[in-house]
């Protein structure tokens, strides 16, 4: 029986071939400096597991709030094993960012179930925008190329486990 190595995340492994994959990638217009620079960040690592250009598909929503039905777009009316969802939201000085956060992770959550089909979070939910500068890019690394790099591997696992 084949057991778990517990020390060494099977994520940790280089990425397998998304060769055959096909990706939706969903980007929220708020913050749109800090989200193209998760969109590029999640193409690279795409094009780097030899992705072609032609199975990824970019659409554009207007906030991070509407990333979830973003996401069902493509579930429902395309034929992507995968969907990225990408958005930035900073904490303001009312309760919006906690209403933001909340419905969007309700919302992949929710779909990634439904769908029987991976959704990537990478939504940036920071203080302030150095902080999402930091992650998109900066010292703390790009979360749109870890996204896409979760897209790869859960679809990788679905096809493994299918
Ligand atoms: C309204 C709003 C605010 C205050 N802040 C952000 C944010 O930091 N990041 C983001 O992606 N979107 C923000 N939005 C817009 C909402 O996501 C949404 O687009 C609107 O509430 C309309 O549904």
């Amino acid at each position: 029986m084949a057991t778990k190595n517990h020390n060494l995340s099977k994520f940790d492994s280089p990425l397998p071939s998304a060769a055959d994959m096909r990706f939706g990638i969903v980007v929220a217009e708020w913050n749109r400096e800090v989200t193209e620079a998760l969109l590029e960040g999640a193409v690279r690592t795409l094009r780097a597991a030899g992705c072609p250009d032609m199975n990824i598909q970019v659409k554009y929503v207007p906030g991070t709030f509407e990333l979830s039905l973003g996401a069902q777009f493509f579930a429902e009316y395309t034929d992507v094993d995968a969907v990225i969802a990408l958005g930035c939201v900073i904490q303001g000085d009312t309760r919006h960012f906690d209403f933001i956060c909340q419905g969007v992770t309700q919302g992949i959550t929710q779909l990634q179930i439904q769908w029987n089909m991976p959704i990537a979070f990478g939504v940036l939910t920071v203080g302030d925008m150095q902080q999402a500068l930091d992650r998109c890019g900066g010292r703390h690394g790009n979360k749109g190329d870890e996204a896409a790099a979760t897209a790869i591997n859960m679809v990788k696992l679905q096809i493994d486990m299918e």
